[in-house]
């Protein structure tokens, strides 16, 4: 028996640890993992990991995984050949599209897509030929403010300033809880020793959040907010900063700033505290002290984008950064110069070219908001969704209104899912095409290096090898594309395996071939612990992709925005308003069947403040029926005040308990689902996003 070591990044959040992980084979000829540990030796995550991340070695052994293609027949499920299931694939898909047109197969692709690199350079390898506009993603149930603001602000979607956390005196977080996520939007590994540093150095940490998060318990200042009231707040802020005469000049070149100014001088403080619940004199003194700091970032993640003024706010952080002179500024917020710039190689996106067919949400990027999904797929008429391939995701958990979703996906015709479990969603699909796993396949982070608070870069190889007949994903969609392009008769252009393009991606980058780095694959190889390429640096007047090159501080869009946020009804204190929560041993909707993650006391109870238990006569500990516009579950409720009063709080990607699921949660609490009550027709309507916070229930006894 011979041990090894290996190098690898984790890829299960966005704050990409480094892991020494050891193995060792065994006598049969197969190889184990002995150790997953952090890696003292990346210079980025300095070794500092969680406990998802020795949970990679039981998606590795998990027996509930699935290792071939399986059809289902009926109920049941039935192994078949890869070369079957390209074949079924092509002919179902290909009869569907000709009878019923392109878009009425649809496409959902889910987060871990952005975190494979292979599912990122070949997905569309297959799913381009299908040319359907029914394309959906994870994106419209978290990101999807942010890139419409950087698309409308900068002129690409992923042109996005990151936190530059390592140097600030003030950081303002919004709806983000970087303990227990790991940081979004912003990667940044060991999170919890960065932000204790910026206090360390006489700086301030100041959290808006409905609830006393784990990142709240461990700033200088936490202010409760009115979930989905943040655009209030903000605009308060911004407010004071004009009228106060609080800005400062910035070095780049803007448009409409003025206009800014003007749009904004009604959303008084006073007014603004009336919808938010924070005080006027603590949102003065917030805007005081954020722009008195020498260096600030605001900075606002999944929790103010997955609400009914989302993009707005996402808005209103990028103008205070601009007008406080923090944006494109060390210690502020700065975009990353990444070794495989997607900025620089791809074009900036588009919006509302077209739209959903029965709710006419807009697209981006050429994405339709998820929340249409199974209204496209249920509502009958030219253009219904008869088909759908899912890819990575699990969109019965992770969007709103699932038992919707659940209707609609029975009465498809064909759905595919590529994906290694038969999960609450995959249960659907008459064929589940499984990809190699994690540790078997090589990793390069095409996206988080695109928003890391450092320029990082680094390739590793597989820890494993791939078992004999299997595929990775990007072979699985390669074999995909051959079979659906000879039946149709489509030309197929060749390819090449993601290393490679990730090669040429490195060589024509900015520390490629022309560069004195000279960065390359090869390069790479020799560096697996990655590779650090510098602080963040001013850099956005050179990267902006707008047509004048300026950003654009006042795009008309978002200024119309303002007047469908002043015309909101003052909100009522009776309403009991939902929101979410992560925690570090939970990851999505999926490792719900990891005993070492789920193991330990239950954490999936709906949080509620004991003034709200009292006044509804409930008790700790009790089992109560939450109740929203779509439906109702029943969990037990733990009094906290961690959450103010009118709000509760329920962690999403729960609730397995679903005939057909074939994964060994029984050992864990299957939990509840948060969106069997989220509500598909609350909306950013500016960009469709979901609304996942702030939504209306009530709680009665069970
Ligand atoms: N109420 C509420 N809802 C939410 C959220 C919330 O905060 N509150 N958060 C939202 C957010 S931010 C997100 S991103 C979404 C996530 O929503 P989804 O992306 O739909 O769900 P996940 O749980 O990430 O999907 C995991 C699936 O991917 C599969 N998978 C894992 N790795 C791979 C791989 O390498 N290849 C393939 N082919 N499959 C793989 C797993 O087996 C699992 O089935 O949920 C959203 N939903
Ligand atoms: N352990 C773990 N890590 C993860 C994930 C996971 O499931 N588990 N998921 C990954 C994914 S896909 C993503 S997108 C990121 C998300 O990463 P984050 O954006 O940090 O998301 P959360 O941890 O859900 O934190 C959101 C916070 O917003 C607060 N909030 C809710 N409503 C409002 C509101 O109206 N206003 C304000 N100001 N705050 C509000 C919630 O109380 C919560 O503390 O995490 C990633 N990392
Ligand atoms: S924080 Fe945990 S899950 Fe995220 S990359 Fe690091 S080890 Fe992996
Ligand atoms: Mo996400």
């Amino acid at each position: 028996m011979s041990k090894s070591h290996h190098y690898r990044a984790c890829h299960l959040c966005e704050a990409i640890c480094g892991l020494a992980i050891e193995t060792e084979s065994q006598p049969d000829g197969s190889t184990q993992i002995r150790s997953i540990k952090g890696d003292p030796q990346d210079s980025f995550s300095r070794g500092h990991i969680c406990p998802k991340a020795v949970a990679l070695q039981d998606i590795q052994n998990d027996p509930d995984r699935i290792r071939q293609p399986m059809r289902r027949i009926g109920e049941q499920w039935q192994a078949i050949t890869w070369d079957e299931a390209f074949e079924l694939v092509a002919e179902r898909l290909s009869a569907i599209q000709t009878e019923h047109g392109k878009n009425a197969v649809a496409v959902y692709q889910g987060n871990p897509s952005v975190h494979n690199y292979g599912l990122m350079t070949h997905s569309n390898y297959f799913l381009g030929l299908l040319k359907t506009r029914s394309r959906f993603s994870a994106t419209s149930v978290d990101q999807l403010p942010h890139h419409l603001t950087s698309y409308l602000m900068y002129g690409h979607g992923l042109l996005i300033p990151i936190p530059d956390i390592d140097h600030t005196d003030f950081m303002l977080i919004l709806g983000g809880n970087p303990l227990a996520s790991n940081g979004s939007i912003m990667t940044v590994p060991d999170v919890e020793k960065r932000l204790k540093a910026i206090q360390a150095r006489g700086g301030k940490v100041v959290v808006v959040d409905p609830r006393r998060s784990e990142t709240a318990a461990i700033a200088d200042q936490h202010l409760f907010v009115r979930p989905g009231s943040d655009a209030a707040l903000l605009l308060g802020m911004l407010n004071t900063l004009f009228e106060e005469g609080l800005t400062r000049d910035s070095h780049l070149p803007v448009e409409g700033l003025e206009q800014v100014r003007t749009a904004v001088a009604g959303f008084h403080a006073e007014a603004m505290s009336a919808r938010c619940g924070v005080p006027t004199e603590h949102i003065r003194q917030l805007a005081r002290d954020f722009a008195t700091a020498d260096k600030a970032v605001a900075y606002g993640r999944m929790g103010v984008s997955t609400q009914a003024f989302g993009t707005l706010c996402q808005w209103l952080l990028q103008i205070i950064n601009l007008v406080t002179g923090n944006l494109d500024r060390a210690g502020g917020v700065l975009c990353t110069s990444p070794a495989v710039d997607l900025v620089a190689s791809t074009s900036g996106g588009h919006f509302n070219r077209w739209q959903s067919r029965v709710s006419g949400l807009p697209e981006y990027g050429g994405e339709l908001p998820v929340s249409a999904l199974a209204e496209e797929m249920l509502t009958p008429g030219e253009g219904q969704i008869r088909a759908l391939v899912t890819v990575a995701g699990n969109p019965v958990l992770s969007t709103p209104n699932g038992r919707q979703l659940e209707q609609a996906l029975d009465g498809l015709d064909f759905m595919l899912a590529v994906d290694f479990y038969i999960n609450e969603t995959t249960r659907y699909a008459d064929l589940i095409l499984p990809p190699t796993a994690p540790l078997e396949h090589d990793h390069y982070d095409t996206t988080f290096n695109v928003f890391a608070v450092r320029n990082v870069t680094r390739f590793n190889e597989a820890v494993l090898d791939k078992p004999t007949g299997a595929l990775h994903d990007w072979e699985i969609f390669v074999g995909l594309a051959k079979a659906f392009a000879a039946r149709n008769k489509l030309e197929l252009k060749p390819t090449m395996a993601p290393q490679q393009m990730i090669d040429a991606g490195l060589r024509f980058g900015p520390y490629g071939d022309r560069s004195e780095h000279k960065l390359s694959l090869a390069t790479l190889r020799e560096h697996p612990h990655g590779l650090d390429l510098g602080p963040l640096q001013p850099n956005l007047v050179a990267r902006l992709k707008t047509s004048n090159q300026m950003v654009q501080a006042a795009p008309e869009l978002l200024l119309a925005d303002l007047a469908r946020f002043a015309e909101q009804e003052l909100p009522s204190d009776s309403e009991l308003l939902l929101i979410g929560r992560r925690h570090v041993r939970s990851n999505n909707s999926w490792m719900h069947n990891y005993h070492r993650l789920v193991k330990g006391k239950p954490r999936h109870q709906l949080l509620m403040n004991p003034a709200d238990l009292a006044s509804r006569g409930l008790s700790d500990g009790q089992r109560v029926q939450v109740r929203s516009r779509v439906g109702s579950i029943e969990v037990e409720v733990a009094a906290s005040d961690e959450v103010m009063v009118g709000v509760v709080s329920l962690p999403h990607g729960w609730g397995h308990a679903r005939p057909g699921v074939q994964m060994d949660i029984a050992r864990a609490q299957p939990g509840v689902s948060a969106n069997d009550l989220t509500d598909e027709r609350l909306l950013d309507v500016l960009s469709g996003n979901a609304v996942l916070n702030g939504v209306p229930v009530d709680v009665v006894a069970a």
